[in-house]
């Protein structure tokens, strides 16, 4: 039963793959030597030209880009090569390189693409798989966006990155950021529902952890949270439970912090009692009197640059006896943040407070990046199970207009009220910055539902989740093909 040759047998399989595989895992269709894009892409990338000046110029390389829809997105996708099928891929070329660059019509749209920073834009084409292309030559090395220029299409998605000058690795460091660090929390991170169980001591131990990570694609922000995640701890306690909450700022803060708990009868929800400063440890004790599912957040001024920075999250006080059962619970916040750049300006990116005190976000975000529930952390059900949604708006200041397309919410907890009786069958449902919805929903058809605010520009500014749901057909309740370029 040794696994050893076993494993010696796979490890010389995957080396053996990998250097029949590699060369052609570089760079995109070189021409004109596609016919031969192994050889092609062994010169362009050869070792031996690595961070050295080039005798000769690299061959010219040509990509091929895709219009098209990706959910509610619209995007350039990859064609052949290295970036086959990626949506928005980065293309990476060689300082002083001939590019030639083919924009199909994917979607019968109109499109076209435009490289500003070398002035080169592309025909408009509408027609499916009509083409339209630019050629130019790489003249200067850095990260440069690649976008449609009709109304909106920018912003609806169809937008990437030609990286000049990846001849070395160093180089490629230097032009291509690592991705930041992932700091939204998976909505499926959250206690179970707690046993019947009279009331208790419940200690929480909250430490504000000062953070950089990605908001965005090629964005980062420094973040303020607590526990190092956005939202921050799902807190589950029982009503009449005795809930003591320990406040810890590290010593590497660069702010005072605090906690104002929404469930809290008292002076300033413990704001009052928790101004902590870096390297101070505070507490306070309440008792949980009232039911429901509520916000938490730093309440140290600027108040509403500390939510915008992140520092939230939700605590549930269960009604004695506890919540119907369900077969999935997820935690989502959705909050605002207001940069100095931009809408997608790349780089990093600090708090614009002019913005913040004029209330015009430059990002709305569920669980505090644009990719926290696409890319990262999507939710997921099948057909036939019930979800539970506890959902907050954290703001600081926008009202949230939720919704999912394609799904109507069986049952509303409207303002996060446990002790009434729930609204049913509602299409949108109304959360005030600084409260929360409880929704239920059961899944009847499978596919991919998209979490939104139907404040619906917000979608191009970063909101946006997806529920995935596995499970047969049900042709007698919806019942239709995709049309083209719809993607899935
Ligand atoms: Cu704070």
């Amino acid at each position: 039963m040794s696994k050893g040759p076993i494993f010696r047998l796979l490890a010389f399989l995957a080396i053996g793959l990998m250097i029949v595989i590699l060369p052609f895992a570089i760079g995109g269709t070189p021409s004109p030597l596609a016919a031969n894009p192994g050889a092609a892409a062994l010169m362009q990338q050869s070792p031996t030209q690595a961070g050295q000046p080039q005798a000769s110029p690299a061959p010219a390389v040509t990509f091929t880009l895709r219009t098209g829809m990706s959910g509610m997105k619209l995007s350039f996708t990859g064609v052949g090569g290295q970036i086959d099928g990626q949506v928005n891929p980065d293309l990476h070329v060689q300082t002083g390189q001939s590019v030639r660059i083919i924009l199909v019509n994917g979607d019968g749209m109109l499109h076209d693409l435009s490289i500003p920073d070398f002035n080169v834009t592309t025909a408009q084409i509408q027609q499916v798989n009509s083409q339209a292309e630019i050629t130019f030559t790489a003249s200067k090395a850095g990260a440069f966006p690649y976008f449609c220029t009709l109304p909106g299409h920018r912003q609806a998605g169809m937008e990437g990155k030609l990286i000049v000058g990846q001849a070395s690795p160093a180089a490629a460091q230097a032009v291509v950021q690592p991705a930041a660090a992932d700091i939204s929390r998976d909505p499926a991170d959250l206690p179970g529902p707690l046993p019947n169980r009279p009331p208790q001591h419940v200690r929480v131990d909250l430490v504000s952890e000062e953070v950089t990570g990605q908001l965005a694609n090629g964005v980062t922000y420094t973040y303020w949270t607590f526990n190092g995640k956005i939202p921050g701890p799902f807190i589950r306690v029982r009503v009449g439970d005795q809930v003591e909450v320990h406040l810890t700022n590290p010593t590497s803060s660069t702010m005072t912090h605090s906690v104002d708990f929404h469930a809290v009868t008292g002076p300033g929800g413990g704001a009052t009692v928790t101004q902590t400063p870096p390297g101070g440890e505070t507490s306070f004790t309440f008792t949980a009197l009232n039911p429901g599912l509520f916000i938490y957040h730093c309440a140290t001024p600027s108040v509403a640059e500390h939510i915008a920075n992140g520092m939230f999250g939700m605590i549930l006080v269960e009604p004695e006896g506890g919540l119907p059962k369900v077969d999935q619970e997820y935690y989502v916040m959705q909050s605002e943040l207001y940069t100095t750049g931009a809408f997608g300006q790349t780089g990093h990116q600090d708090l614009s407070m002019d913005k913040l005190m004029a209330e015009t976000p430059t990002y709305y975000v569920f669980n505090g990046e644009t990719d926290a529930l696409t890319t990262r952390h999507p939710l997921h059900a099948k057909v036939g199970e019930t979800v539970r949604l506890f959902f907050g708006d954290a703001g600081p200041n926008m009202i949230s207009s939720f919704h999912i397309i394609g799904e109507i919410m069986d049952r509303v907890y409207d303002q996060a009220s446990l002790t009434s009786a729930p609204l049913t069958n509602v299409q949108t449902t109304l959360v005030p910055a600084g409260g929360a919805a409880v929704v239920e929903l059961k899944l009847q058809v499978p596919g991919r539902y998209l979490l939104v605010d139907h404040a619906i520009s917000r979608m191009d500014l970063g909101l946006m989740g997806y529920l995935l749901v596995d499970g047969p057909p049900a042709p007698e309740i919806f019942l239709g093909t995709p049309t083209a370029g719809s993607g899935h």
